[in-house]
């Protein structure tokens, strides 16, 4: 069927003005489809809440040693199903797999890796309330596929997005043009592009953090929260608004599109945890975006994009959002 507009251009349409402009690589916009056609899978399901047997705990431990709900590993199959037979992947990496995973028949088509976290906010699944899917693709090295193949800083990425699974579903995407939204027309069946060339205001009076853990911040973080709490009466002289979806697709999302700054920063509750969140298939993808609409993510100091990663599943802080209030946090951390 044909979009309900058809005069706003669906993905597949502008993957194949830029392939056929000699400015996409056709693997890498046949990953991107593969990407995107998964998440539609994935929305579909988790659209269905409580009406298949799909919500609840899988009755198992990632690699993260969190419990799995259901709709983690089923999301995860559907996500490695889906990117399996594109024939341009050599490998894939999962929050869900302790390691990599080498694709069959890699040919010297396989130029890309692909990185994923198939549902982030798992916790945000059995509350019907906003979750997502996070990807990442790095190229792949002549013939390297083992998990050290993946640790390459952020900046080498040359795509990445994610699906927001909200009232509707978004597939926020970059493969270096900037940053471009579809929305999944269900009339069609198709990712239709709503918006394009996202810019992040660069000024905020918005932040997103746990505020739960404010006991366990370090001190230029413990500085800056309290400076938007003390809103107009403070030194920042202006009120400020927060908020914390518990999904870091759902925090990001409201960033790119309205500005803001999202904070999950190291704290001491589990010193030997460096962040919460992981940096290969949450943090990079989500800086790529960033840096792409004219904001910026650091570890609270240094670009993200900048990181050489030391693990697949490694931790790191993060501060993401309008440049303004992510160069102040850095200058908070700057020894006196
Ligand atoms: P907390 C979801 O589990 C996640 O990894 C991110 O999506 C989210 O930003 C964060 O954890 C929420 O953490 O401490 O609020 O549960």
């Amino acid at each position: 069927m044909p979009p309900a507009d058809p005069g706003t251009p669906t993905l597949a349409a502008c993957l194949a003005r830029r392939v056929t402009a000699g400015a996409l690589d056709p693997g890498l916009a046949r990953v991107v489809e593969a990407l995107a056609a998964c998440t539609q899978r994935i929305s579909t399901l988790v659209g269905r809440g409580g009406l298949s047997d799909i919500l609840g705990s899988a009755g198992q431990q990632n690699v993260q040693g969190e419990t799995q709900k259901k709709l983690d590993v089923i999301s995860n199959d559907m996500m490695i199903e889906g990117l399996a037979a594109t024939g341009h992947l050599a490998a894939l990496a999962s929050e869900e797999l302790d390691h990599h995973l080498p694709l069959p028949t890699p040919s010297a088509k396989s130029r890309y890796l692909a990185l994923f976290d198939p549902l982030d906010g798992s916790s945000n699944i059995d509350i019907n309330a906003p979750i997502g899917t996070i990807f990442s693709v790095l190229p792949a090295a002549d013939g390297a596929v083992g998990d050290e193949a993946f640790l390459q800083p952020g900046r080498r990425q040359v795509a990445a997005g994610y699906a927001l699974y909200g009232p509707a579903t978004e597939l926020v995407l970059t493969w270096g043009e900037g940053v471009d939204v579809y929305t999944l027309d269900r009339a069609c069946g198709e990712y239709t592009l709503t918006d394009t060339g996202l810019r992040v205001p660069v000024t905020t009076s918005e932040y997103a953090i746990n505020a739960s853990n404010q006991r366990f911040w370090e001190a230029p973080l413990q500085r800056y929260v309290a400076e938007c709490q003390a809103g107009s009466s403070g030194p920042r002289g202006r009120d400020f608004n927060m908020r914390w979806n518990g999904s870091m697709v759902g925090d990001v999302h409201r960033v790119l599109r309205r500005g803001g700054v999202f904070l999950y920063p190291r704290d001491n509750k589990l010193p030997r945890k460096a962040g919460r969140l992981r940096l290969m298939y949450e943090a990079n993808p989500m800086a790529l975006l960033a840096q792409q609409a004219g904001a910026l993510a650091t570890d609270g100091v240094t670009p993200l994009l900048d990181l050489q990663p030391t693990g697949l599943h490694q931790r790191v802080p993060v501060v993401l959002g309008s440049l303004e209030e992510v160069e102040r946090i850095a200058r908070y951390h700057a020894p006196v």
